[in-house]
């Protein structure tokens, strides 16, 4: 009993002097904050504290279960680690509610069915593991290894990516990146030489002007950002939020923009005209930092507030005055880079470009108040052989989003469709619902259709399980180890996730799957390690880091060092030039526009509405939809639909209908909410509900997925992001 082994060991050191010597060590080698004791044991239960890393979300979050008799009672948030500050959003605390979800994957699965069905027979994990690797050994054979592709989402999936690295293939895409931050990410690199990184480096505590562009905080609930927005309004900081609808953000704000969706570009341009028109940019630091600001003024000229407002049907009065607010907070201003960026498609990378654009312009990055500079860690890898050599990804063809930073996931579906540069034969998807992330389902299907192998390692029966030729269901997290977490705050350091309970049945952790499956397929030289645990303390050793202590306290953090100029940073840009590219040559030499460019969106036909979506407080996407717990907070979903043109369409909110977007596809039936809270040419739904898996035996059926709606997508052409608010929806009585 290795885990038991591990637990009683851990509960004596925790008890004993041993594991505060090692903590006290620890921070002495790392020079941080003065020893301090840790409890392990909760004094209320007589229980022992874990401290670890979240995973409902990818904020990663440092979280600490009760744990009484082998279960979890509790989780809180982790005093000790930066992320929380001692606590958590509901989606961490109802984190339990994965754990002990009646509906687990607990055996591995083999399908009996055709693809989809979600007929398949419990098997032992030598018959699964066996079965996975003959396939992936005849691929490898007839194709080679780059046949191969990993979509994946999570912390979870490094063991696998070192599994298929040292397999022979690159191909690794997730949606996380050509589905959500990708533009952002490019954007913030060509203008910066550095993104704005996950969790975003934003001093928004200290910020005295915040501009929300989408991004709907509290909402989107990423634990610290949600705590440091609380503090900013708070401070009273000039609050301005730019949304088609009313969002948590926006009742907050002193002015609320109601944006005509797919307009926030020209917006932008004319914010940019004002403050350099009048002056109002920071000209020392524009002088110290940045490159191409003649060409910038010159190429801005003709977005003026009245043309702007043409746009996006905004009071051009009110342009120019929100304009002059966000200039007068300057550097402590912050218009907040986003997240989910991939929205209209065509601009999106230049609409990141020009929020860039705007930060750099008023000092904002390296400022206090503005985007921070985190000091990373450095930490050891395990030494492995080299990987071989793999071709390069299939996702894109020559010439195709020059920029993109990953590998699209729409691009290796595409790849395994028409073969081209060359065929993906087999799938291995970790932690990555494809069937609702990724956008144009019918593609998805056809290439699944296609494989010789799909491969599921997944804690829950989702969509995606139900189409795998095999299911190996993972320990929870809170039930195994993960590769070191590194935490790039403004306290750096690392964090460890580590097992609090027993794994759920047969279920096994993510890094014995991969093991196994190298040790299968000759590929041991890659797996010297016995566990995770050696694993994870041959490298805590060769980092100089002490395990014990980084166990006890979950968390190890650097000293402290200056991250805004304000309290000492010497301000280095990581571009090519070391200047903030304003004008992007590079852009230029690929065929771009060096200057954002704004393209207008189409208007909805008539008798249809936009289909915009976002985040609840309680759910991660389609994550979470079947935790009780959580769906005690939350169990169903609404469609919002502004008051004038519910009563226009005789609907009330005890209505439900269902949506048919441009292409005839139909959505299962959801309830409406009339609201003034919402433009009338849009409606706006929370992704993550409509399930259709029969496993989910408690989500299955609950409201409606947007995902089945977006048949159609604009490709960013810079970076290969799929704008998914291009799609038209009508409302039908159901
Ligand atoms: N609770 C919770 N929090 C989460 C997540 C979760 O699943 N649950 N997911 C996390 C992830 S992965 C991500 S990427 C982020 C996403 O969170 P954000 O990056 O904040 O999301 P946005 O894409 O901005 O989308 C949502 C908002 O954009 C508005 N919107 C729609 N169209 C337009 C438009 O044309 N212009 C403007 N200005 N606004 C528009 C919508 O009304 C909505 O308020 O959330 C993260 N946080
Ligand atoms: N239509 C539409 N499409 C979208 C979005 C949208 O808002 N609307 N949002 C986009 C965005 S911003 C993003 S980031 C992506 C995210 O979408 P995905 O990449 O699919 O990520 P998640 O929904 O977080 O993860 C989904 C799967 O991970 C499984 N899982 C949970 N925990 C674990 C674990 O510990 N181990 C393993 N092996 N599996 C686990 C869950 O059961 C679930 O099936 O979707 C994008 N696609
Ligand atoms: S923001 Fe919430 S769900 Fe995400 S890691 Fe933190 S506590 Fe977990
Ligand atoms: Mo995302």
């Amino acid at each position: 009993m290795p885990r038991q082994a591990t637990l009683s060991r851990r509960r004596l050191l925790g008890l004993g002097a041993g594991t505060l010597a090692a903590a006290a060590a620890a921070r002495i080698a790392f020079g941080s904050r003065a020893a301090a004791a840790h409890p392990a044991v909760d004094p209320a239960t007589d229980g022992e504290i874990v401290r670890s890393v979240c995973e409902v979300c990818f904020w990663k979050c440092g979280i600490q279960g009760h744990v009484k008799d082998g279960v979890v009672t509790k989780i809180q948030g982790s005093p000790l680690h930066p992320l929380s500050n001692g606590k958590l959003c509901p989606r961490g605390v109802g984190g339990i509610g994965q754990a002990y979800d009646p509906d687990r994957l607990v055996r591995p699965l083999l399908r009996t069915g055709a693809r989809g069905e979600d007929r398949f027979e419990p098997v032992s994990w030598d018959e699964a593991l066996g079965f996975v690797a003959d396939k992936l050994d005849t691929i490898r054979k007839q194709h080679g290894p780059e046949a191969v592709a990993l979509f994946n989402h999570g912390a979870g999936a490094s063991w696998f990516k070192h599994l298929l690295s040292a397999y022979g293939t690159a191909n690794f895409g997730a949606p996380s990146f050509a589905q959500c931050r990708g533009p952002r990410d490019v954007a913030f690199d060509l203008t910066f030489g550095s993104d704005p990184g996950s969790p975003e480096v934003l001093d928004l505590g200290r910020s005295d002007c915040l501009v929300l562009i989408g991004s709907h905080l509290g909402e989107n609930m990423h634990n610290t950002q949600v705590q440091d927005f609380a503090d900013a309004v708070a401070r009273g900081a000039d609050l301005i939020v730019v949304d088609p609808r009313f969002s948590t953000a926006a009742s907050k704000a002193r002015t609320w923009l109601p944006i005509r969706p797919g307009t926030d570009t020209a917006l932008l341009l004319a914010w940019l005209h004002v403050i350099v028109k009048e002056g109002r940019y920071q000209r020392d630091y524009v002088a110290a930092y940045t490159k191409g600001f003649e060409r910038l003024a010159a190429g801005i000229e003709a977005y003026t507030p009245a043309w702007a407002a043409a746009e996006t049907g905004l009071d051009a009065g009110l342009i120019v005055t929100t304009a002059r607010r966000i200039a007068a907070a300057a550097p402590a201003t912050l218009v907040h880079p986003g997240r989910h960026a991939t929205w209209y498609g065509a601009d999106d990378t230049h609409r990141a470009r020009a929020v860039a654009i705007l930060n750099a312009i008023l000092g904002s990055w390296g400022h206090r108040g503005g985007f921070f500079r985190p000091r990373g860690l450095k930490l050891a890898k395990y030494p492995v052989p080299a990987y071989p050599k793999a071709k390069p990804p299939a996702d894109r063809l020559p010439g195709e989003a020059p920029f993109a930073l990953e590998p699209l996931a729409q691009g290796l579906r595409r790849a395994t469709l028409d073969g081209k540069p060359y065929p993906i034969k087999g799938w291995f998807v970790y932690g990555t619902n494809l069937i609702q992330a990724l956008p144009e389902r019918e593609l998805t299907l056809k290439a699944i259709d296609a494989l010789d192998l799909l491969v599921a390692v997944e804690v829950l029966p989702a969509e995606i399980a139900g189409y795998a030729d095999v299911v190996l269901p993972e320990a929870s997290y809170l039930e195994r180890y993960d590769d070191l977490v590194p935490v790039a705050w403004k306290r750096s350091g690392v964090a460890l996730r580590q097992p609090m309970i027993e794994p759920a049945g047969e279920s096994k952790p993510g890094w014995w799957i991969a093991r196994e499956l190298g040790l299968r397929l000759d590929l041991g030289a890659y797996f010297p390690w016995q566990d995770a645990e050696s694993y994870l303390r041959e490298r805590c050793r060769l980092s100089k880091l002490d395990f014990d202590a980084l166990a006890a306290d979950g968390v190890v953090l650097a000293p402290e060092a200056p991250t805004v100029v304000e309290d000492g940073l010497a301000l280095g840009i990581e571009t090519e030039s070391g200047k903030i590219e304003l004008y992007s040559e590079r852009l230029e030499k690929a065929g771009f526009s060096a200057l954002p460019e704004y393209r207008r969106p189409a208007d909805p036909p008539p008798g249809y509405f936009r289909l915009l979506y976002g985040r609840a407080p309680a759910h991660t996407f389609g994550r979470t939809t079947n935790n009780r717990l959580l769906g005690e907070l939350a169990h169903h979903d609404k469609l919002w639909v502004n008051a004038k043109v519910a009563a226009d369409l005789g609907l009330t909110r005890d209505s439900v209908v269902r949506l048919v977007n441009q292409d005839g596809k139909e959505s299962q039936p959801i309830g409406v909410k009339p609201t003034e809270r919402i433009r009338a040419d849009c409606v706006y739904m929370v992704h993550g509900w409509g399930h259709t898996a029969t496993g989910l035996r408690y989500a299955r059926g609950r409201g409606a997925d947007d995902g089945e709606l977006v048949t159609r997508v604009e490709v960013d052409p810079v970076m290969g992001g799929t704008g998914m608010r291009v799609n038209f929806v009508a409302l039908r009585e159901a």
